[in-house]
């Protein structure tokens, strides 16, 4: 007789992936396995996932799930581990961390963390954060991944880093210029595409720049103005020379808000430096219309209100921060600061919604890194970054092979003996991965400890593997930022094999390291404790229940406002008090090579590189909608659906005798992969995209077959600490 089936049951949770989003999930559960996913068909507003969180299941399940602590027996990089017990691991691991602190000192800890796992409570970054400062101290790296070029602008032009306002608020834009920025893909914030398509069809005019024609493009914009990656300083500075030329600036604005807007205008009228910055000018560099440059500037100067999103990929570039300072200059010559349907031009923390207090609070502990507060901050750093959490260390992130490498002998601060790993691709992820790998195989590392869910590339050097569960396996909460809801991660299913969540490793590590005083609560005390923190939440069952909160929505928030609105009580907290168009904190700061005021400037491995001899092709690594970076690269449907290719414009592929889908070899100087093609008129000629987030994997002769885009990239970062993702020589040959 067949057995009795249980009847499947929905459980409500949110999806928080490292994606820019936190979407509802409606899980599908029978005899505690996921059968499918499918999403939030609520209340209006509703927070609709994507195809990576509905193919979550595939995910799980997936056979490269890590189920058991692994110790390695192979080499490292092999790939050969041995399943040991969570005791043996955990002992291993703490006496690791006690003999290299004890010998060596905590700074040859090096801890790296990312955002792989956005909850609140299992959150890698902040559980073996804490613990490794009570422990004693680690060396950090310093340079935020996605946005320090971003940072580094919003903190010497504005002051602070709360300069992003509501989705909601494109309703009241009249023109919304994307620059450099695809949320179709990239998502934003759940529902950024939703509240475009409104403003749309409200009848705001919707203009795109970028190399790419991408799904944003095609769907939203009324206008595409593909430009050279890297270039878009001199664009916007174009746009400048047209608007003070006509008499087009909010000059008003400009003087009573902004500070040294007229030593830009020097230099933009060629008063400085006798090169007038015109629209033809700009066209020999960005390889855009000096008419279409001028139309624009005309069309941004009078239509109002009008937000300049300056998306944050051109902003990974070797001259990022530039690019992010015109765009806020531009934005203040248009008067469109601090106003409804206007725009502060960056993407650092919104105020609105108020944030889940930290997961911390409540214990009496300050999270401070006693190595870390020791050090002074590393050459060339802003000293307000200090603003900006998590490392002011020795060394930036695009540093940390060549650190590991060469230690004190190569001017570091320390010799790195212990690398912890958590919720981060290390090295997938990271600049010039073959670099990495060097590392990675050093003998100077005595140990590698990596938290990881799956077997992926770079979790084949670690010497002991810890399995962690997904955020379908345990509680937490989500929440992002720009998110107008609160979700509630709901554990659906039991943790596959041993598989745990960071906060309880780190609990069982605290233990080990003689730490008592690591938690005092458990998982669902903690989330107790945030919910309650948070006035929005009324009833904590019934939000656990929904798995969504959708607080009825404010005014749509707009960063600035009390500044423009009541400037003399509400100073923005520069040294002018205004927005500094020309920086009192870089004059100070003396570097040459990065102007007080933003200017355009011509990097290494641009188009006028020399190297362009050998490697004629911009390469661009964008961010791809089968994947939140390296993750789901494996899922099945979502390989079917969108498979890697490298994205060569038809005249670049003709001249190559290439054909659309077949395998080509892209290479230069630090490493090459074989890859298909895929030939359109969606990359303008000159560029090539390697989206990236595809795992590395070599062949027998080194040759990625897997399409890792970091094989090619320079780690390399700006003068203010930009992430140079965008900035890449490269050939692209038949294979
Ligand atoms: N599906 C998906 N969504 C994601 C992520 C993901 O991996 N997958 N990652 C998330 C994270 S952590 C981040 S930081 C964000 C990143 O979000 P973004 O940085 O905005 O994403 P990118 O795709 O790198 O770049 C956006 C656009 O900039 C264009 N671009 C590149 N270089 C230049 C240039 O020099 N000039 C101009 N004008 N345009 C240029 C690209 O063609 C692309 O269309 O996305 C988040 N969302
Ligand atoms: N070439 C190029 N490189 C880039 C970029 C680019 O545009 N171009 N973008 C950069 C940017 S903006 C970013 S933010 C970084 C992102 O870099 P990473 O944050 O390193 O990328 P992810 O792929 O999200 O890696 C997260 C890892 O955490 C694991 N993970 C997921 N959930 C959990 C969990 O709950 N617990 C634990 N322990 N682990 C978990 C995943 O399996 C995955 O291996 O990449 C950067 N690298
Ligand atoms: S992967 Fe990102 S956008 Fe997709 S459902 Fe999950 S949180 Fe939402
Ligand atoms: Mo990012």
């Amino acid at each position: 007789m067949m057995e009795k089936q249980t009847q499947e049951q929905t459980i409500m949770t949110t999806c928080s992936s490292h994606c820019g989003g936190a979407c509802g999930l409606k899980v599908y559960v029978k005899d505690g396995v996921i059968t499918r996913i499918e999403t939030d068909d609520g209340e209006e507003p509703q927070a609709r996932a994507c195809l990576k969180g509905r193919a979550y299941r595939q995910r799980v399940y997936h056979p490269d799930r890590l189920l058991y602590p692994l110790k390695r027996v192979g080499e490292r990089g092999e790939g050969k581990f041995q399943r040991i017990s969570w005791d043996e691991a955990l002992d291993t691991v703490a006496n690791e961390i006690k003999r290299v602190r004890d010998t060596y000192g905590p700074e040859a800890i090096i801890l790296k963390t990312s955002a792989g796992d956005m909850n609140f409570v299992h959150t890698g970054a902040m559980v073996v954060d804490r613990l490794l400062c009570m422990a004693g101290g680690y060396s950090a790296a310093w340079g935020y991944f996605s946005y320090e070029g971003g940072v580094f602008a919003e903190l010497t032009t504005y002051g602070t880093l709360s300069t992003q306002g509501s989705r909601e608020d494109f309703l009241n834009s009249r023109m919304i210029i994307m620059w450099g920025w695809n949320p179709a893909t990239t998502i934003q914030d759940t529902n950024t595409i939703w509240r475009l398509a409104q403003a749309r069809e409200a009848g705001c005019k919707i203009i795109s720049v970028d190399p790419k024609f991408t799904d944003t493009t095609a769907t939203f914009a009324h206008q595409w103005i593909p430009i050279r990656p890297g270039t878009d300083a001199a664009m916007m500075i174009a746009m400048a020379y047209i608007i003070i030329r006509d008499g087009l600036q909010e000059q008003a604005f400009l003087d009573k808000y902004t500070y040294g807007f007229d030593k830009f205008k020097d230099y933009v009228l060629g008063n400085e430096d006798r090169v007038p910055k015109t629209p033809a000018w700009a066209e020999q560099i960005t390889g855009v219309p000096a008419a279409v440059i001028e139309g624009l500037a005309r069309e941004y100067a009078t239509t109002k209100p009008a937000a300049l999103i300056a998306g944050i990929g051109p902003g990974r570039s070797a001259s990022g921060e530039q690019y992010h300072r015109a765009a806020i200059t531009l934005s203040a010559i248009t008067g469109n600061i601090g106003i409804h349907g206007g725009s502060a031009a960056q993407r650092s923390w919104p105020a609105g919604l108020l944030p889940f207090p930290s997961m911390w609070m409540g214990i009496p502990e300050i999270l401070t890194n006693p190595w870390e507060e020791k050090q002074p901050p590393a050459k060339d750093i802003l000293p307000l970054r200090r603003l900006f959490p998590w490392g002011m260390g020795g060394f930036h992130v695009n540093q940390m092979a060549d650190a590991i490498l060469k230690g004190k002998a190569g001017g570091f601060p320390a010799d790195y003996k212990l690398l912890y790993v958590a919720s981060t691709s290390y090295p997938n992820q990271y600049l010039n991965v073959n670099k990495h790998v060097q590392a990675l195989k050093s003998k100077s590392l005595e140990f590698i400890v990596m938290h990881e869910q799956l077997m992926t590339p770079g979790a084949k050097f670690a010497d002991i593997l810890l399995p962690c569960s997904t955020f379908l396996e345990r509680n937490d909460i989500a929440q992002w930022t720009a998110t107008w809801f609160y979700g509630y991660q709901n554990k659906v299913i039991e943790p596959l094999g041993e598989s745990r969540g960071s906060f309880e490793i780190c609990v069982d590590l605290a233990k080990r390291l003689d730490i008592p005083n690591y938690a005092d609560k458990t998982e669902e005390e903690l989330i107790r404790e945030m919910v309650k923190g948070c006035p929005d939440i009324a009833d904590y069952d019934t939000f656990k229940k929904q798995g969504l909160h959708k607080p009825r929505q404010a005014e749509p928030h707009v960063p600035y406002r009390e500044q423009i609105e009541d400037p003399n009580n509400n100073p923005f907290p520069t040294p002018s008090g205004k927005i500094e168009i020309y920086s009192q904190l870089i004059a100070a700061m003396n570097n040459p090579e990065i102007p007080p005021i933003p200017k355009y400037i011509e990097t290494w491995e641009g188009p006028n590189d020399p190297l362009s001899q050998k490697y004629p092709l911009q390469l661009i690594t964008t961010h791809f909608k089968g994947r939140a970076h390296s993750q789901f690269h494996n899922v099945p449907w979502l390989q079917e659906l969108l498979p890697q290719t490298v994205l060569i414009s038809s005249s670049d592929a003709r001249a190559r005798g290439i054909n659309d889908g077949e395998p080509v070899r892209v290479f230069n100087d630090r490493g090459q992969m074989i890859i298909p093609t895929k030939v359109s008129e969606r990359i303008m000629p000159g560029v090539v995209d390697v989206p990236q987030g595809a795992w590395y994997n070599p062949d027998e002769d080194g040759i990625d077959r897997g399409g890792c885009a970091n094989i090619l990239t320079k780690d390399a970062y700006s003068p203010g600490g930009a992430n140079c993702t965008n900035t890449t020589l490269v050939q692209v040959e038949r294979a």
